[in-house]
Parts: C-alpha cells; sequence; structure tokens
C-alpha cells in the first residue's frame, strides 16, 4: 500500500545511463499525474558502478541499490523488472525476470539478434500464460502527436496509404574523436544507428500505419572505423558474462578528459549509417534513413505518410505539432494544416496542462510507465509486446542480409 491508499507496484531496474535517468523520472511522475491503480514504488536500482548507482538513486529516490541484477529479479518486493542496460543483457536479464514471475519492461531493441527476441516472445507468451505481462520500450510510441497519427490513419484520414517517408537523424558520431561507446560495438549493441534509432522509426511506422513491413533493399556504411578507446573501458568484454547491471560508458560526446592517448584506438564494429526501401503489407511504398552522421540533427525524427485521401507529417524537432492534409478538400483552401497536439481530447493530454502548454521528451516515458501500470492493473495486455519487438528485429536482420548482398530484395519472414 501507499500513502494514498492505492496498491503499489514495486519496481527494480537495471541500468542507471540516460534510460535509466529517462525510466527513473517516469516511475516517479506516473501518479503524480495520471490516477493509476497501482503506484509505481522505487524500490531498487541495479547498477555496478555503485557510486553512480547511488547517485542515481538519490536523486530520484530508488529506496536502495544493488551491484548485480540477478539478486533484483528474485525480490519478494519487486514485481516489475526494468531492463535498461544494452542490448548485450537484454535477453539474460528479461528471460530470468519473467521466470521469476515478475512483469518486465525492456528497452528497445528487443535485443542483439532475431534468436534472442526469438527466445524472449516465447518466454513472455510462457509468463502470460500466468498473468505476468511484458513490453517494449519503443517510447515514441507515446510522443501525443504520433499517437493521434495513428488514431488518424486508423479512421480513414488518409485513406489507403502509398508512401511512408522515415528518417531518424542525429549527429554525435560525426566527430571521429568520439570515444568508442558501447553503442559503436557489434558484440554489445547488436548493430549501430539501424538498432539503436532505425529501430524507432520501423516501429513508429508499423505502429502509424498498424501495418507490417514485408521485405527491403538496403544499404549500410561506417565512415569512421577506428576510435579513441576511453580510460577505464573495456571494449571487448561483454557485461553479461559478468553479471554487471549497466555500460561502462554511454558518452555520446566528443573525446577529451575522457580518452587517454594511451588506451589506444579500437575497431568499430558497428554502422554509422542505414538507408533502405520497404514495402508495407498493403502496398505502400518506404523510404527509411537512420543516421549518426547528419552534421546538425541532434535527435531529429520525421515521418510523412502520404495516402489517397490525405497526408500525415511529424517532425521531433517540433513535437508537439502534427501535419494534416485532407486531400478531399478544396484546393483552393486546401494544403497541410499545423495541428497543435494539445487538446484534452489529443491523446494523454487530459493529465497534463491546459491547451497550448507544450511537453517534452520525458512525457513519452511518463505515458508509456503509465500504460504498462494500466494494463497490469486491468489484467490486459500492454503494447508494444515482445513480439512486436520481434518483428522490429526481423526487419533489422532482413535490412542487414540485403546489406550484405545476399540478395537485392529481402524478404522479412512473418
Ligand atoms: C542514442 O542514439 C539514443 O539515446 C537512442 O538510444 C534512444 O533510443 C533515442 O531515444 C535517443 O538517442
Amino acid at each position: 500500500m501507499t500513502l494514498d491508499g492505492k496498491p503499489a507496484l514495486g519496481i527494480g531496474m537495471v541500468g542507471y545511463s540516460f534510460m535509466g535517468v529517462a525510466h527513473s523520472h517516469a516511475w516517479r511522475d506516473a501518479s503524480s499525474f495520471f490516477d493509476v491503480a497501482l503506484v509505481p514504488r522505487l524500490r531498487v536500482l541495479a547498477g555496478r558502478n555503485e557510486q553512480a548507482a547511488r547517485d542515481v538513486a538519490s536523486r530520484f529516490g530508488w529506496e536502495s541499490v544493488v551491484p548485480d541484477w540477478q539478486s533484483l529479479v528474485h525480490r519478494t518486493d519487486v514485481d516489475l523488472v526494468d531492463v535498461c542496460t544494452p542490448g548485450d543483457t537484454h535477453a539474460e536479464i528479461a528471460i530470468a525476470a519473467l521466470e521469476a514471475g515478475k512483469h518486465v519492461l525492456c528497452e528497445k531493441p528487443l535485443a542483439n539478434t532475431v534468436a534472442e527476441a526469438e527466445a524472449m516472445t516465447r518466454a513472455a507468451d510462457r509468463a502470460a500464460e500466468s498473468g505476468v505481462r511484458s513490453m517494449v520500450g519503443f517510447t515514441y510510441r507515446r510522443v501525443p502527436a504520433i499517437a493521434l497519427a495513428r488514431r488518424l490513419v486508423a479512421d480513414g484520414t488518409v485513406g489507403e496509404i502509398r508512401h511512408v517517408r522515415a528518417q531518424y537523424l542525429q549527429d554525435w558520431a560525426s566527430d571521429p574523436d568520439v570515444p568508442l561507446n558501447w553503442r559503436l560495438q557489434k558484440e554489445r549493441a547488436g548493430s549501430g544507428a539501424l538498432g539503436d534509432i532505425g529501430a524507432h522509426i520501423v516501429d513508429l511506422t508499423q505502429f502509424i500505419t498498424g501495418e507490417r513491413i514485408t521485405g527491403v533493399s538496403a544499404m549500410l556504411d561506417t565512415f569512421v572505423t577506428e576510435r579513441p578507446v576511453a580510460e577505464g573501458d573495456s571494449v571487448s568484454t561483454p557485461n553479461s558474462l559478468s553479471g554487471a547491471a549497466d555500460a561502462p560508458s554511454d558518452k555520446l560526446s566528443p573525446a577529451s578528459a575522457a580518452t587517454s592517448a594511451s588506451a589506444g584506438r579500437g575497431q568499430v564494429t558497428v554502422d554509422d549509417a542505414a538507408t533502405f526501401l520497404a514495402r508495407f503489407t498493403g502496398g505502400a511504398m518506404a523510404t527509411f534513413e537512420a543516421t549518426r552522421f547528419a552534421s546538425g540533427r541532434k535527435n531529429s525524427i520525421r515521418i510523412e505518410i502520404n495516402g489517397s485521401a490525405g497526408s500525415l507529417a511529424f517532425d521531433f524537432e517540433d513535437m508537439n505539432v502534427l501535419h494534416v492534409h485532407d486531400h478531399t478538400e478544396d484546393p483552393a483552401r486546401g494544403g497541410f494544416r499545423r495541428v497543435l497536439v494539445t487538446e484534452s481530447d489529443h491523446p494523454y493530454l487530459a493529465a497534463w496542462w491546459p491547451p497550448g502548454h507544450l511537453l517534452g521528451y520525458e512525457h513519452s516515458f511518463t505515458h508509456q510507465a503509465v500504460d504498462l501500470v494500466t494494463a497490469i492493473a486491468d489484467g490486459a495486455d500492454p503494447w508494444p509486446s515482445f513480439a512486436d519487438g520481434l518483428a522490429v528485429q526481423r526487419v533489422l536482420a532482413a535490412v542487414e542480409a540485403s546489406a550484405a548482398g545476399k540478395s537485392v530484395w529481402t524478404e522479412v519472414p512473418t
């Protein structure tokens, strides 16, 4: 029970870096703004760098800190395990948590390989038989303008979808002196721009359209193949073997004090950029671009859908806005309308501020926490499911196979 008399949901979170902080904030805020039936209680944070984990714990009010995830997943005061580690530990932690009867929220992409994602989905399906819920953290689905886009596609506003255009553009790797952090190592991250940010636009476009990608033709490239190794970083040791709870380094900025010349340089083993064509189940033609080298673009997600009855356009740099074009309107008065997504009947907005008062990146994490807690309380299946995460993983694998030249057009198995 919590102070306001509602039952608590004990959260155990593994990881404390960028995503760990975003999730901590969400768990803390969810019940302050939304009338949730279960109140998240920040029970325990696992992080192998004890001081860093303690700092995050004291900033956000985690009740305890442990150095390893293994003890966390078996604690009786933990009902839900939140996996915020690099991809190489997702499968191991999530499956152990599900087998221990804990609900699981797992950061995206679901896993580093299709085989791991399949094993996780099987574990999730088995656990679901006894009421254990699982969700993958494709958080941008909970940006209100994105949720509105899905609603408009579903109600027929764009008609039959002909084109899907999606870009996720960052520039943090453009500088060749950015150290070899875990996101640049295949054994830790699975892939590079493709899995880290390309996965988001694959998921978002499948979510908005309500369709799946059936095939791809792709190019991948790595522009900077060697980078400085940050002092104290272990480039080659996957932390899954040591039971460690988080990455040693999550720096997305150029080297400086953090990098030692004597530590030398190491090999980048993932893609810096991915570009691919795709086909959707409804027949739409699609183009995708994910890169860490779009200088000047910090975190730009652009999606445009063109259909027989109209179009939708979204840009995360103006995330409270959805551009909507109604092709059935008189062309003399037509064109894209700039819809400010802050009305109380827009998705998630009723819980926040009066119209015109904007939301930010962190609110989508709060929405994710609220939706998951609500599904658990209602005994419903939350989305995106591990099966949705597996579907994205299969697209990523098809992109890699196509880019490796195994075939020009690569079918995505269902
Ligand atoms: C780094 O590229 C990153 O933190 C991604 O891993 C997140 O999923 C995205 O939201 C922001 O950028």
